[in-house]
């Protein structure tokens, strides 16, 4: 071989541009749901360091806002697919990953079986002044000399060590301290990267790395002569047919354009169909993490959060009004489907039970997080109480909000979600009925709400009036599994 560009080079540099394009643009979709950063561990309105937004909503603002109203629609043209669709972004976003992380794997794999990594990992600390010379030398419009023997200069093989060795992982590891269910299991690991906040803070300015990156990369690719690299990165072989190289490398670039515009138009006409199968490939690793990891978190009073965002607006309906008017008093939790004995309990039955408290960090899917103290039953004593029938696999609960007069926007219904048995026995899966202390305040889901701490906020539904045990989720609503399932593409497992 002749070069330095093996085979394996190619393609795996071919799919990075391809998997990393993607990435970046499924990322911003989902940066577009919460377009503010913070270096705050609370994300206080305000305070954020960058906000990619003109709206503002203040902390104390005398109008009820939500979380949602903070969504931005970017363009299709930036974001995968635009047009405030976190749901099918997150499902691109975590597709890719995968894929992206298979081809850095077996490509790490073969730098170091081949002996490559000789030419990219510096042994010397030398290779610092090398690269500033190398740098100065650009800057004296002159290209700098290789390093002897290797196929690079030394500011080339360093920026390369730099963006494989440690920005890649970098982003991985930011990547992860977003979940919930990491978060939850590994309460340690948030704090390294300030708390989830700093974690989305960091993975952004990843991403920036990243183009710039690739801006320069670019650059240089042109100034040291197009045709000649080409041949290099596209046929493993610097002296190789030129014209062949460039028009076989043209094609890939314009392939991996139509490619894009394709996917983004198929995903904004069949958002459904987007979901079904990018879910099939995302879910299955999401229900794993979720399986076995159980929440660890015990936050102190002093972590909660001082301001804590509301998503959903309450409900509006008379009925509800009447109940909260004297207290919920009247206020009935029914318990039914497959269980031995239906239940109606009212907040007093519930609050004979025995009584739990955990201080826990809230994560919305849109980006925001807050601490606060939650209070209540755990479902796995209600569970009991109804005795469960074999069949039961999933818990549903129903809530009081009719969607349709608060969201509009074309969704409509009353809010729901459900949640697997091995999510519902889990020790800090509770109904709460007190929040920081007190009962319950109307915006936060009295009298009763679901805290699930290991999953997205999404699924701790407010405003409770019903929970069923089912077999099968597929006949309710929609059939993707709740309300933001069926009307905004969001995924039925949550724990990323
Ligand atoms: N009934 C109902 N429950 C709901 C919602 C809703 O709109 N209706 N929003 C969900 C979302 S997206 C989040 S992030 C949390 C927000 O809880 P909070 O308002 O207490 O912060 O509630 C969840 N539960
Ligand atoms: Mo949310």
């Amino acid at each position: 071989m002749s070069g330095f560009f093996p085979w394996w080079v190619v393609v795996t540099h071919f799919l990075n541009i391809f998997l990393l394009l993607l990435l970046a643009r499924s990322g911003l979709e989902v940066l577009s749901a919460f377009p503010k950063l913070y270096w705050h561990r609370d994300c206080p309105p305000g305070r954020e360091w960058l906000r990619l937004s003109k709206k503002m909503y203040g902390a104390d603002s005398r109008k009820l806002w939500t979380a949602m109203d903070e969504e931005e629609a970017w363009s299709p043209l930036i974001a995968l697919p635009g047009r405030k669709q976190l749901g099918l972004g997150r499902h691109w976003h975590f597709m890719t990953v995968q894929f992206w992380i298979m081809t850095g794997a077996v490509y790490v794999a073969l730098v170091f079986a081949s002996g490559y990594w000789h030419y990219l990992i510096p042994t010397h600390w030398s290779i610092v002044p090398d690269s500033i010379r190398a740098v100065g030398t650009y800057l004296h419009f002159q290209l700098p000399d290789k390093i002897p023997g290797e196929p690079f200069e030394p500011a080339q093989k360093l920026s390369y060590f730099l963006v494989i060795f440690v920005l890649a992982p970098f982003q991985i590891l930011t990547g992860a301290a977003m979940s919930p269910t990491v978060l939850a299991r590994f309460p340690r690991y948030g704090k390294l990267f300030g708390g989830r906040q700093g974690a989305r803070s960091l993975h952004f300015l990843g991403l920036v790395a990243f183009a710039a990156f690739t801006a320069l990369h670019t650059f240089m690719v042109i100034i040291h002569g197009v045709p000649k690299e080409f041949a290099g990165i596209v046929l493993a072989d610097l002296n190789a047919n030129q014209t062949l190289a460039l028009a076989i490398g043209l094609t890939g670039i314009f392939l991996i354009v139509v490619f894009h515009v394709v996917i983004t138009a198929l995903s904004l006409r069949y958002q459904r169909g987007t979901q079904r199968l990018l879910g099939f490939m995302v879910n299955p690793f999401e229900r794993v993490l979720s399986r076995v990891s159980k929440s660890r978190q015990h936050y102190r009073r002093r972590d909660i959060s001082p301001y804590f965002r509301v998503n959903g607006y309450p409900p509006t309906g008379e009925e509800y009004e009447r109940l909260a008017a004297d207290g919920f008093a009247d206020y009935r939790l029914s318990v039914g489907g497959l269980v031995q004995r239906p239940l109606s309990l009212s907040l007093e039955d519930l609050r004979n039970i025995d009584q739990t408290s955990q201080i826990t960090d809230h994560n919305c899917i849109q980006g925001w997080n807050a601490v606060a103290e939650w209070s209540g039953v755990r479902l796995s004593h209600v569970l009991d109480l109804a005795g469960l029938a074999p069949e039961a696999k999933h818990v549903v609960f129903y809530a009081m909000d009719d969607k349709g007069l608060t969201e509009t926007q074309g969704r409509y219904g009353f809010f729901y979600d459900t949640i697997p048995l091995y999510l519902a026995t889990n020790p800090q899966t509770i109904l709460a009925l007190d929040m920081n202390g007190a009962p319950l305040p109307v915006e936060y889901g009295a009298p009763v709400r679901l805290r699930l701490e290991t999953q997205l906020g999404f699924k701790m539904v407010k405003w409770i009036a019903a929970i069923e045990f089912v077999a099968d989720i597929t006949d309710i609503g929609m059939g993707m599994g709740g309300y933001r399932e069926d009307q905004l593409y969001y995924a039925n497992a949550a724990g990323i």
